[in-house]
């Protein structure tokens, strides 16, 4: 029923889901083999392994795919591949395998989604990765970040049998397999469809940018954002989704469809690109919109642009014939004023007047309260985003105080809760060190990796009553500079955040060494001592820096409070 329609990448949709009874056998049988719970991220890879969206692959790579991917964006056998798909595992998991065996692929529940041939298992070599397929060792870049940050040391290659997909409960009708959508392009008689990848809500540059590709190509159009895992920091997808659909009446009827994909993005940039393309391949589509810096990961830690914002158009051309998707290259979408409509930029006279609203802007003002006019997003979108994003005043927000013991932290905390709860209008909690570690961490020390688990678990206890909309004051100590800033961007995603660096001197701290902590740890009673025997890394990004020594708890609290109201985290609406 579909032969018309576009061949999959490699020839073949490899739907990898095996029959009822062969899995039943297969899941019988696992009780004996090792296991292996799969990341956010690896789920989203297996369900794209799974539902074919990555054919002609067939399972995470082996070294033979791996290397000539990384290299020279190839599998083994010669097709075109940009990213590499692999599965890492832990030591302790990598200890219990072994090649010519068997791994169950489990989602975080338990629940065994797919078997694994073990065909090869080697130590990653993260450089060797980020070099490659990102062209940096910039942990700026979150591909780069997360292959040294949250990737395990082995990687497992093999084939797999998959026994069921990855659940969804949200928005299901939108997230048929790519052969669902392919018959469903038959039953409707599409044959041209443009995809759009997207990451962030749509507004109506994409509108019109989208209906001038499908007009320009005689396509059908589908919106096909991805709802797996982006970059971090975006809106959430339900936001999005509730967007997408919003926007949907806007286009002639029978002419475009929405449907999401569950990828987890790298924003590798160019390569990312030729992915994107290849999963809509074998989606069924014929066409791809490839803009300004397809799947950026923005600037490197010296601010300068990771790819070059039309890399991607240039990567995609050159292998334009081998890829068989065809490439719908555009510029930046402008709005012209004096013509009230959206032009690519390269179509606007110069020194005509045109409008954009960036991303960073558009967060400012969503974060701020302030209107998104007409001429930029559809009402009905930005009454989705202004639900999910209320002005601040009515925002959920962590004040994170740090400091050396006895500056004076929980006591300004202290002074700040009762003069919030005084105010009303939110729930507030005080995460103070002592009382985190009698409750959350009594089973902690103080080496660095139990003071950054400490500081860890205040983080998402902080980021959980943030974007409930409520406000969490935190007072350790938290004297390392790296998890402060993965909290502090773990909560960001959900309200407003904000370091308060409590700099009371430690001369000042320990004469008045309220615990007698000081006078133990000179005497070298108390070991790893934060400011005598332990490092104390001071913030470079503390929005407030106080110093106690002069200041009564008072004053102290009304600096803070000064910052709040400033940036409209109280008072207002
Ligand atoms: S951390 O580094 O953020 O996990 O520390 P925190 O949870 O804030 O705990 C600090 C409180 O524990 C007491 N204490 C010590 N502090 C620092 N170093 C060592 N070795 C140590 N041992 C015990 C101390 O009372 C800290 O409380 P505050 O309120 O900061 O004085």
């Amino acid at each position: 029923m579909s032969d018309h329609l576009i061949a999959p990448h490699g020839g073949i949709l490899k739907e990898l889901i095996v029959p009822a009874e062969r899995g039943a056998e297969l899941r019988e049988a696992s009780r004996d083999w090792p296991s292996w719970d799969l990341t956010p991220r690896q789920l989203c890879d297996l369900e794209l392994l799974l539902n074919g969206g990555f054919s002609p692959l067939e399972g995470f790579m082996t070294q033979a795919d791996f290397h000539p991917v990384c290299q020279d964006m190839r599998l083994a056998d010669g097709t075109l591949w940009p990213i590499p798909v692999t599965l890492d595992v832990t030591d302790e998991v990598a200890e219990q395998l072994s090649v010519g065996g068997k791994l169950a692929l489990r989602d975080p529940e338990g629940v065994m989604l797919a078997a694994m041939d073990v065909e090869d298992m080697w130590v990653l070599d993260r450089e060797e990765k980020a070099r490659s397929v990102f062209g940096t060792l910039d942990q700026k870049h979150p591909g780069v970040a997360h292959i040294f940050q949250r990737t395990n040391n082995v990687a497992v290659g093999g084939r797999l049998a998959g026994l069921e997909l990855p659940p969804h409960y949200d928005f299901v009708p939108l997230r048929p397999t790519p052969g669902r959508l392919r018959y469903r392009f038959t039953e409707l008689g599409w044959r041209r469809i443009v995809a759009f990848q997207t990451r962030n809500p749509m507004h109506r540059a994409h509108f019109e940018l989208t209906m001038r590709a499908a007009r320009e190509n005689d396509a059908n159009l589908l919106i096909h954002p991805t709802v797996g895992m982006t970059k971090p920091g975006d809106i959430d997808h339900y936001t999005r989704v509730r967007c997408y659909r919003a926007l949907l009446d806007h286009y002639p009827e029978h002419t475009a469809m929405l449907s999401l994909l569950p990828l987890a993005m790298r924003m590798g940039g160019p390569r990312e690109a030729l992915l994107h393309a290849i999963i809509r391949k074998n989606y069924g589509c014929t066409h791809f919109i490839v803009g300004r810096d397809h799947a950026g990961p923005g600037k490197d830690s010296k601010g300068v642009p990771f790819y070059d914002p039309y890399g991607a158009q240039e990567l995609f051309r050159e292998h334009q014939d081998e890829l068989g998707i065809q490439m719908v290259p555009f510029k930046m979408v402008v709005y012209v004023e004096e013509k009230a409509a959206y032009l690519p930029v390269d179509e606007v006279e110069e020194g005509t007047r045109t409008l954009t609203i960036s991303g960073t802007e558009l967060r400012t003002r969503l974060i701020e309260g302030r209107e998104l006019p007409d001429w930029f997003t559809f009402p009905e979108v930005a009454e989705e985003l202004r639900k999910t994003h209320p002005a601040r005043a009515r925002q959920g927000f962590t004040v994170f105080f740090t400091g050396l013991s006895g500056s004076g932290k929980s006591t300004l905390a202290n002074v700040v809760m009762v003069k919030l709860l005084e105010m009303g209008g939110r729930p507030v909690t005080l995460l103070d060190g002592d009382i985190v570690r009698k409750n959350l961490s009594s089973e902690l020390g103080f080496s660095k990796e139990h003071r950054d688990l400490n500081i860890r678990r205040i983080g998402f206890v902080a980021s959980e009553i943030t974007k409930n909309g409520g406000i969490a004051l935190c007072a350790p100590i938290a004297p390392y500079d790296h998890v402060r800033k993965e909290v502090r961007q773990e909560i960001e995603t959900g309200g407003g955040f904000v370091l308060v660096h409590v700099a009371t001197p430690l001369e000042v701290c320990e004469q008045r060494d309220r615990k007698g902590l000081y006078a133990k740890a000179r005497a070298g009673l108390i070991k790893e001592f934060t400011g005598i025997s332990d490092p104390y890394e001071e913030p470079a990004d503390a929005e407030l820096v106080i110093d106690t020594s002069e200041l009564s708890p008072e004053e102290a609290a009304q600096q803070v409070f000064l910052y709040l109201e400033k940036e409209g985290f109280i008072g207002g609406q």
